[in-house]
């Protein structure tokens, strides 16, 4: 009987000990995954203008914070569409304290990371059709020979609107995958100093020098639905202000332990 209590209140401490560090391990896991989006297809001109074809394209408005150190943070949106001529891209950056004050790499701009065969690999000397490409809200194209550009102001901020031609036209194909990121940078003093950055998908500034660190996004002829925001929020319990995924978990915790309950009381009656 004592053995066999014994046996129950160790087999509910592996259980537990097992059912929980899974749980957290999963939620790592997922902030380790790639970050994807879907290239809806579209054309559009580069002239600055946001088209109104650009109100079919998915948006991206979730990144990392590589760093900011100014007072004047900034925040970006980015779209994407193609066709058989270009891959484009849309970035809506808010951004108060505009600067072309420092370096190029220091000044008020946007930054793409672009493989277009997903090589990825550990050295851009890899990646035979794909380039970094940067501008900046003045459009200058500080790095990118071959790519279309036009720049706005806007009130708060500025818009960069880019046309990146296929390397290999047959590349233009619903399902084809590239590597990308999104990047913008900030001087945030107007002193000719990156005060922060903005990346999509790298978590540590690292693509400049290795495209496995981009994300991924697959070209589609249309949004399956309405078109999506990759920051979309957990649902919430309108009532108590809990995520569903939060009480998803809180119930699965409560049925593991009833049946484990269960099972000790027949184990006991039995014994
Ligand atoms: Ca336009
Ligand atoms: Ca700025």
């Amino acid at each position: 009987m004592t053995k066999k209590i014994f046996t129950m209140l160790l087999l509910i401490t592996v259980v537990s000990m097992c059912l929980f560090p899974a749980v957290l391990a999963d939620e790592t896991a997922a902030e380790e995954e790639l970050r994807t989006c879907e290239a809806v297809k579209g054309t559009v001109k580069i002239d600055g203008e946001i088209d109104a074809e650009w109100s079919k394209a998915n948006v991206i408005d979730t990144y990392n914070v590589v760093a900011e150190t100014s007072d004047n943070p900034v925040t970006m949106k980015v779209r994407t569409l193609w066709d058989e001529n270009y891959f484009y891209a849309l970035f809506e950056v808010k951004d108060n304290l505009l600067s072309l004050k420092g370096e190029k790499s220091n000044q008020d701009s946007i930054e793409m990371f672009y493989d277009e065969m997903n090589v990825r690999g550990e050295r851009w000397t890899n990646v035979p059709m794909g380039g970094q490409f940067r501008v900046n809200y003045d459009n200058s194209v500080v790095q990118g020979d071959n790519i279309v550009t036009a720049t706005k102001v806007v009130d708060g901020g500025y818009v960069v609107e880019i046309g990146i031609p296929w390397y290999d036209k047959a590349n233009a194909k619903v399902g084809h995958v590239l590597g990308v990121d999104f990047q913008v940078n900030n001087d945030g003093a107007d002193t000719g100093t990156r005060t922060g950055r903005l990346v999509w998908n790298d978590k540590e500034n690292r693509g400049f020098k290795y495209p496995n660190v981009f994300g991924l996004c697959t070209l589609v002829d249309a949004p399956a639905t309405a078109p999506v925001s990759t920051s979309a929020p957990a649902p919430v319990n309108p009532k108590t202000g809990d995520d569903f995924n939060s009480l998803a978990a809180i119930a699965f915790a409560l049925i593991s332990g009833t049946a484990i309950v269960f099972i000790i009381k027949k184990k006991l009656v039995k014994s």
